[in-house]
């Protein structure tokens, strides 16, 4: 075993050794472009990045010459970008700590602009208007200008947007309750709003035909229903199938958010049929049989881009897509899981039970029945039974409790997507994310994981949502 001291003189050589290898890096990138921009080296530690981000976090220009003056060089946009990848975790959330902590919005201006906008309520409307814009100008956190420089430059969306999946990883994770990485997470999560606005997003259909790079990333990203293989992959992107995704220039050969569509006579009940079930790879579509579109799978690839919305927007475009090609299509389904309903059902009974109320959520019937069908010791209060079965998926594998259950749960389930609410939306985030988008809530499948299938205990314990969105 490798005793603790030997364990951090190795970390900290590594880290000297980083350090050196960034600053070669970079000198090699200066040397590419033809002038050097690199001029001090850096060193390691909290002085290093003292001394950094002093150096590539312009000041922002006062409000008057705010138009006017020019743009910081681009070399602090690539010293930022190669010192930021050259560090660990642990020394990037101290960077980005000591980012929005020290360059972040002037709060003194702020609030004396603030006063100032209050003492001028009884003046003219220019006077007011100029006041505010003012104030707001001072809102602009100084790291905000580099980072708008910093999407100007070769790779650079692409490294704001893994900047932005590293700083909610910190949030999510509580590595630090900072509000000052949330104001860095809010400002970040509102220019790559703007930038990947859905009219700077490009639709493409991805065919057997697309460059095979896109094809394995396609299906490396799949989060929904794992592809299995090539045939697997070919399939999905065949006859009876569209694969769609967005792309931005700015990050060429990246599918953003990809989403999977079965073209089906009717809406499909069951995800095998989809899935596992094909016509043959070479069958000709024909257009007599395709009524319904059913999105079957939906999945973001950038973990930056959260809360931008682009499932959203690939969605409703998509729509307008499948009209053109198929005009007498009218049905428009999503066939969705609904992920947490067995542990929210379980708390629920474990809530009832404890507070005595474990009778009110069957009927005596049920109740009984659940009794006979578990075969229950005396005296064992049935909400336990049929919390145990419920956790250990077993009732799937008896037909007798299956016939038992299935009122219940679709009931439960019903209740769960349609009641249960988390700040007024839906409480399950599938249904939420399909409910937000404009669509209906429209049918619960039994089973749907099921058919055919015996072996998928995992995957069987929900049930699955179609949601039907009229066009
Ligand atoms: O990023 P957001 O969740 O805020 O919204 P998007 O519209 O960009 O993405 C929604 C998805 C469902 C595509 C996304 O959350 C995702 O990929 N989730 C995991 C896979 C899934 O549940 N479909």
């Amino acid at each position: 075993m490798i005793s603790h001291p030997v364990i951090c003189a190795f970390r900290n050589s590594v880290r000297c050794w980083r350090h050196r290898a960034v600053l070669k890096v970079a000198v090699e990138a200066s040397d590419i472009s033809g002038w050097r921009w690199f001029s001090t080296p850096i060193r390691g530690g909290t002085s290093g990045m003292e001394e950094i981000l002093a150096r590539v976090v312009a000041p922002l220009p006062t409000y008057e010459t705010r138009d006017k003056s020019p743009p910081p060089p681009e070399s602090n946009s690539f010293e930022f970008i190669y010192y930021y990848r050259g560090l660990d975790k642990e020394d990037k959330l101290h960077f980005m700590t000591k980012l929005s902590q020290d360059f972040g919005v002037e709060h003194k201006s702020v609030s004396e602009l603030a006063v100032k906008l209050l003492d001028t309520q009884q003046r003219d409307l220019a006077t007011i208007l100029q006041v505010e814009d003012r104030l707001r100008y001072s809102l602009t956190p100084r790291y905000k200008q580099l980072l708008s420089h910093i999407s100007r430059v070769e790779g650079g969306v692409k490294f704001l947007v893994d900047l932005r999946a590293d700083v909610l990883e910190i949030i999510t994770s509580k590595a630090s309750e900072s509000s000052h990485i949330r104001d860095l997470n809010s400002t970040l999560k509102s220019l790559l709003s703007e930038w990947f606005s859905v009219g700077l997003l490009r639709l493409e259909r991805i065919t057997w035909q697309s460059p095979c790079e896109i094809l394995q990333k396609i299906s490396q990203y799949e989060a929904v229903h794992p592809v299995r293989n090539w045939t697997d992959l070919k399939r999905r992107v065949g006859p009876y199938r569209r694969c769609y995704a967005f792309t931005h220039a700015a990050m060429p050969g990246e599918p953003l958010v990809v989403l999977h569509v079965a073209l089906t006579e009717d809406i499909s009940d069951n995800i095998q049929s989809i899935v596992r079930e094909f016509a043959t790879l070479d069958s000709e579509e024909d257009v007599n049989k395709v009524n319904s579109a059913i999105f079957y799978s939906i999945s973001s690839t950038q973990a930056g881009l959260q809360g931008v919305e682009l499932g959203n927007y690939l969605i409703k475009r998509v729509v307008r897509e499948l009209q053109s090609e198929f005009p007498h299509m009218a049905q428009f389904s999503s066939l969705s899981p609904i992920p947490g309903f067995t542990s929210w059902l379980q708390g629920l009974l474990s809530q009832y039970r404890k507070e005595g109320r474990g009778s009110d959520l069957l009927s005596e019937q049920e109740w009984k029945e659940v009794e006979q069908a578990t075969d229950s010791a005396p005296g064992t209060p049935a909400a336990d039974s049929l919390r145990k079965l419920i956790s250990s998926g077993d009732w799937m594998r008896s037909e007798r409790l299956s016939i038992v259950l299935e009122p219940v749960l679709m009931r439960f389930c019903a209740w769960y997507l349609y009641g249960e609410k988390r700040r007024g939306c839906a409480l399950n985030p599938v249904a939420n994310f399909h409910l937000q988008n404009g669509a209906t809530m429209w049918r619960l499948n039994w089973c749907p994981n099921f058919k055919r299938t015996a072996n998928c205990e995992k995957e069987i314990r929900t049930t699955q949502l179609s949601v039907w969105s009229a066009g």
